[in-house]
């Protein structure tokens, strides 16, 4: 990518997209594209189709999902796998018919087995049953990394493809019923620090093992591929260790400064026990991730006190 490149950020209100467009801003990258939903409904095929033929990017960072914690997946299942395999068709076939050099999709680790051997290779992908609380959002980001994967089989296009775990950082979504574990613990930890509560309550049985990665590394992945890999096979982008939901519950109370209890509520699911990715690949091809969970949490929560504020 040069600095004068047309590069479509795809998503660019949400979490990733955002995280993307302030890195490359930040990089003296001049012609970025960016579309709102309204301005840009990526489920409307012919208008995603007269917007790659009118705008004509060279290079996409197809960012763009319906996304949510294990709550949201598990009760929108319809509308889950129905965006997500509109939204990422439409762009990847106009991406592919309007002549785009390089697109990037970005995809989840849940789309591997439910219980995979750890640390997750790539290559376990379809090798087993998917996590049934996500399974339609895994389903259309496989859909989408084989799409990829066979127009560049098929037609020699250079679309690539990579999967991050679990991310959190500015602009993640705070609200407790569709929220990733993470922003929903900085949440009800402020919350109760502020109201003066005598706990909090975690859902599941606090058991499950989860990997966090700060969506800033996460960004400077997906320019770190854009820039340095073409290849079929996707490429998963993780931090390299995992944390039980009751330590990450614990490490955010210890960082809040909650001094109450915390509460596990065995109604909500749990879902995969374990997710954590194997990351050799990138880490061959020269990357490594920057921000320690400890210093991402405490920059997200000043991030959500600044939000807050604001609002
Ligand atoms: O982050 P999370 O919603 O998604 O939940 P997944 C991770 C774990 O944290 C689960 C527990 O075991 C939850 O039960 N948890 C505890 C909580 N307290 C809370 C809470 O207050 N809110 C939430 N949300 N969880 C998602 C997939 O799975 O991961 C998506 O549904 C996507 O498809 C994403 O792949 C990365 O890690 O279980």
């Amino acid at each position: 990518m040069k600095t004068d490149s047309r590069i479509y950020i795809a998503g660019h209100r949400g979490m990733v997209g955002s995280a993307i467009l302030r890195r490359l801003q930040r990089d003296g990258y001049k012609n970025l594209l960016a579309r709102s939903r309204d301005e840009l409904d990526l489920r409307r095929q012919a208008d995603v189709e007269e917007f790659f033929d009118d705008e004509q990017p060279e290079y996409v960072f197809l960012a763009a999902a319906k996304v949510g914690g294990i709550h949201a997946n598990n009760t929108y299942k319809a509308d889950f796998i129905l965006d997500n395999l509109q939204i990422q068709t439409n762009v990847i076939t106009a991406a592919y018919q309007s002549g785009v050099k390089k697109l990037l999709f970005l995809g989840s680790s849940c789309i591997y087995p439910k219980i995979a051997p750890q640390p997750i290779t790539e290559e376990s992908l379809l090798t087993g049953s998917l996590e049934p609380t996500n399974e339609p959002y895994a389903i259309a980001k496989i859909a989408g990394l084989k799409a990829c994967q066979f127009l560049r089989e098929q037609y020699g296009v250079d679309f690539i493809s990579m999967m991050p775990t679990n991310l959190y950082g500015p602009n993640d979504n705070f609200d407790l019923k569709t929220s990733h574990v993470l922003p929903a613990l900085i949440r009800k930890f402020h919350d109760a620090k502020v109201q003066g509560a005598r706990h909090v309550e975690v859902w599941g049985t606090g058991s499950p093992r989860r990997e966090f990665l700060h969506v800033d590394d996460c960004a400077d992945a997906g320019i770190f591929l854009m820039e340095n890999y073409s290849g079929g096979e996707t490429i998963n982008v993780g931090w390299g260790e995992d944390i039980s939901i009751r330590k990450l519950a614990e490490l955010i109370q210890e960082i809040i400064g909650f001094e109450g209890e915390i509460i596990f509520n065995r109604d909500y699911p749990d879902g995969t026990p374990r997710k954590l990715l194997d990351t050799s690949r990138i880490n061959q091809l020269g990357w490594r991730p920057k921000i320690s969970l400890r210093d991402g949490i405490t920059s997200a929560y000043s991030w959500f006190k600044e939000q807050r504020q604001l609002a």
